[in-house]
């Protein structure tokens, strides 16, 4: 293969590895031997040459000089940043004795793996990894922080992560940005739905804040946190009352609807406004929009899966589609995600077949309680591709449990992130330019090829790397743990049972760069549901326990009845906590705001600028109020996982509640509620 960082000037072929719908192809410029330039490649046709801000300047968080260089040694107190350096072999040989002893004590599933995807790449992220810790033995993680939720409701309604191809959605004449904020995190989908614009097409946005994509919509549709799927209900009202439905379609590709349109009768314009607080009259003018609209596309976001009731608002709305018959047109339809087309072959990959023991996992967002509260104990942390001290839901438990004296912690990261902080032992990790992986996108329908571009900073290694170090040292024997990179792509693309991924080889890519799957061009033609057909009744979730129609549940009243409800949503220039540690990023995106509608703070007295306490019974947060119109009123939002160092306050996680969502062991970042004070009366 190939190695670009024997060039040392160029322009190079590349991917971004950020956790982000789009997974742009990139073009990388080399001026001896350091990256100079980062541009979107013009010829993959979904990136079409544009990238967002923060990989224009990801070069700056390449070479920032607070990135790690080599491994280190905790000298201070859990927490204090304190750390001496150490080389590679005295790192691995600490975490290989401790963990031996450990297993010889308290068994593998004393150790914890911790992991997201600051990196996609599927041979470090969901790899070696994963078949280093099912050779351990150790707790399983439960991957549940993201789209986990909404995936099950999906899957409920269409069998799987199957939906509209992106870049059919240029014919579309209808987009609804449903509870995603695509100018921040899906910028592309923006691009191509600005193309739809341009012939014609309008744009519905559906959001509880008046954020950059609401106000791009021709059309914003406020509403109250978690009661979309009232909307939609009320939207179904309308389309059968009016026989805007698409009969035919409803009888050759789907189950229920009889049921269905009896189900949604409660539901007239009426009751969903007094649920939605989205007056009548735009209920009834949206539903008549969306039924008079052929194609009409709509992008489902993760914001409003990341409610209690998530799962079953994602299972609502896409049943939607159906209803007008949308699956019949290309780029009518929907998108919650797209992974399906691209699946892997997961078994080969993960070799679930090394575990000989260890059944017990653990719910990634219930971290702070599985380090407080499991028996037997979790003893030891190894923390990759994830920064869980600022993302976990109730984080100040989190970093009590990360505080934990008898907890071997090991970090392997770019930067010393809050969570390395806590760790006994810190391992550098290269970038994603340093690394040969494969990518595939959520989205859109590319897989790429990432071909080392840079030589490691400093002393870092991939994650690949170091289970392959790890592995080694804990006396694994195991052929498949120290197979190649480019073994692990050819095992992960030979999978017989996607035909999607038929004739995509790790030779084509290497010329090709990216390759797009072969989807059949309508989601008709592959629904996985048990019966086979779009199923609007499902008898499954009956099995499941959940109601087998559509239904709108209302969110739990948590948190003493406090006035607001809180949603600490992303923001525009970092991903996730990422870039929150790089100066050009937090210059960007200038300061973390607290949203508040101006009756609700004229009647708190609180002014525009004014620094507030948000708090509840899990922990406090301080933040500047923006006052305005952008919340309706008894909500309150803030964008962005701000870096916090040093525990000055301004850690919205510490506010959200480690509840789980409905389905899929879900998050509820945005459910908690919160009071706000003015900081003199605290
Ligand atoms: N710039 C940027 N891009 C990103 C990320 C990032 O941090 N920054 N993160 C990446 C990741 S990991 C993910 S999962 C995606 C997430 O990206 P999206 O799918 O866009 O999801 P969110 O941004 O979490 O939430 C979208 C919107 O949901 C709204 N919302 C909250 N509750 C409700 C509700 O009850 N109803 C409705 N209708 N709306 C609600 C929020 O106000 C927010 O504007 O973005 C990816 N891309
Ligand atoms: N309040 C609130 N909290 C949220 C969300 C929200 O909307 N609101 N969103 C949630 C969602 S959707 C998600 S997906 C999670 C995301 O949570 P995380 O996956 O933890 O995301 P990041 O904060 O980006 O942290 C990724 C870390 O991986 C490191 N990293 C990058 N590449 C590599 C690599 O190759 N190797 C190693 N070892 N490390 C690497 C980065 O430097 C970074 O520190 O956050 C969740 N938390
Ligand atoms: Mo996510």
């Amino acid at each position: 293969m190939p190695n670009y960082t024997e060039s040392l000037n160029g322009v190079f072929s590349s991917v971004c590895s950020l956790d982000c719908p789009d997974q742009c192809a990139l073009l990388v410029h080399k001026e001896n031997g350091r990256i100079v330039k980062i541009e979107g490649d013009p010829s993959h046709p979904v990136t079409q040459g544009k990238i967002c801000n923060k990989v224009r300047h990801m070069a700056d968080r390449i070479y920032d000089p607070a990135r790690l260089q080599y491994p280190l040694r905790r000298t201070g107190p859990k927490g204090s940043g304190q750390f001496e350096r150490i080389g590679w072999e005295e790192a691995i040989g600490e975490i290989a004795e401790r963990w031996k002893k450990l297993i010889e004590t308290d068994g593998p599933e004393s150790i914890l793996p911790y992991s997201f995807y600051g990196n996609m790449g599927r041979i470090g992220t969901e790899g070696m990894d994963r078949r280093f810790f099912n050779r351990l033995g150790a707790t399983r993680l439960q991957y549940a922080i993201c789209e986990a939720a909404g995936t099950v409701g999906y899957a409920y309604t269409m069998g799987g992560s199957f939906g509209t191809d992106p870049e059919a959605t240029v014919d579309a004449k209808l987009h609804i940005m449903w509870g995603v904020n695509a100018v921040s995190t899906n910028m592309h989908q923006v691009m191509l739905s600005e193309q739809a614009r341009s012939n014609g097409a309008q744009i519905v946005c559906i959001d509880v804040h008046r954020n950059r994509t609401a106000r791009w919509a021709d059309w914003f549709i406020p509403l109250k946190p978690g009661t979309d799927a009232a909307l939609a209900l009320g939207i179904m009202y309308v389309l059968f009352d009016e026989g805007l439905t698409d009969d035919a379609f409803l009888r050759e590709y789907t189950v229920g609807h009889e049921q269905l349109r009896e189900h949604v009768k409660p539901y007239d314009p009426e009751r969903a406004s007094a649920i939605t607080g989205v007056p009548a009259d735009d209920i009834v003018k949206l539903a008549r929009l969306y039924g008079g609209t052929t194609p009409s596309f709509i992008r489902i976001g993760n914001g409003p899966q990341h409610h209690d009731n998530g799962g079953m608002f994602v299972r609502t709305v896409a049943c939607l589609p159906a209803l007008t018959g949308q699956w019949k047109h290309p780029g009518g339809g929907a998108i919650k995600g797209n992974g399906a087309y691209l699946d892997f072959n997961m078994s080969a990959l993960q070799r679930p077949d090394l575990r000989r023991g260890g059944a017990r996992s653990v719910n990634m967002n219930q971290l702070g309680m599985a380090l407080h509260e499991l028996n037997p104990p979790i003893r030891s942390l190894y923390v990759y591709n994830s920064n869980p001290a600022v993302v976990a839901p109730n984080a100040g438990k989190v970093r009590e449990g990360l505080a934990r004296e008898d907890l071997f912690t090991v970090v392997h990261d770019l930067f010393l992130t809050e969570t390395a902080r806590y760790a006994d032992i810190v391992l550098p990790a290269t970038s994603s330019f340093e690394n040969t992986d494969i990518y595939r996108s959520y989205w859109h329908h590319y897989i790429q090829l990432q071909q080392p571009v840079i030589e490691p900073y400093g002393e870092s290694k991939s994650n690949v790397d170091v289970f392959r170090l790890l592995a080694a040292a804990m006396g694994f024997t195991d052929t498949a743990l120290q197979d190649s990179e480019e073994d692990m792509i050819r095992q992960a693309l030979n999978h017989p049972r996607n035909p999607n991924l038929s004739g995509i080889t790790l030779e084509r890519l290497e010329r090709e760069k990216f390759v797009k799957a072969s989807r059949p061009q309508l989601v008709t033609d592959i629904l996985r549901t048990p019966s086979g057909k779009i199923e609007l009744y499902s008898a499954a979730m009956e099995r499941d326990g959940y109601p087998p129609l559509p239904t709108y549940i209302p969110l739990p009243d948590e948190d003493e009845a406090l006035p607001f409800r809180f949603i600490p949503a992303p923001n525009h220039h970092f991903l996730n906590s990422t870039f929150a540690h790089n100066e050009k990023h937090v210059s960007l995106e200038k300061e973390q705001k607290l949203h508040m509608n101006e009756d609700d703070a004229a009647e708190l007295g609180i002014a525009d600028g004014e620094v507030v306490w948000v708090r509840n019974g899990r922990g406090a947060c301080k933040l500047p109020v923006a006052v305005g119109r952008d919340v309706l009123r008894g909500v309150v939002v803030s964008q962005g996982l701000w870096a916090d160092v040093s525990g000055t306050g301004n850690l919205v996680n510490a506010l959200t509640p480690d509840r789980l969502a409905d389905m899929g062991g879900g998050a509820v970042f945005f459910s908690g509620k919160v009071a706000v004070e003015k900081v003199g009366n605290a």
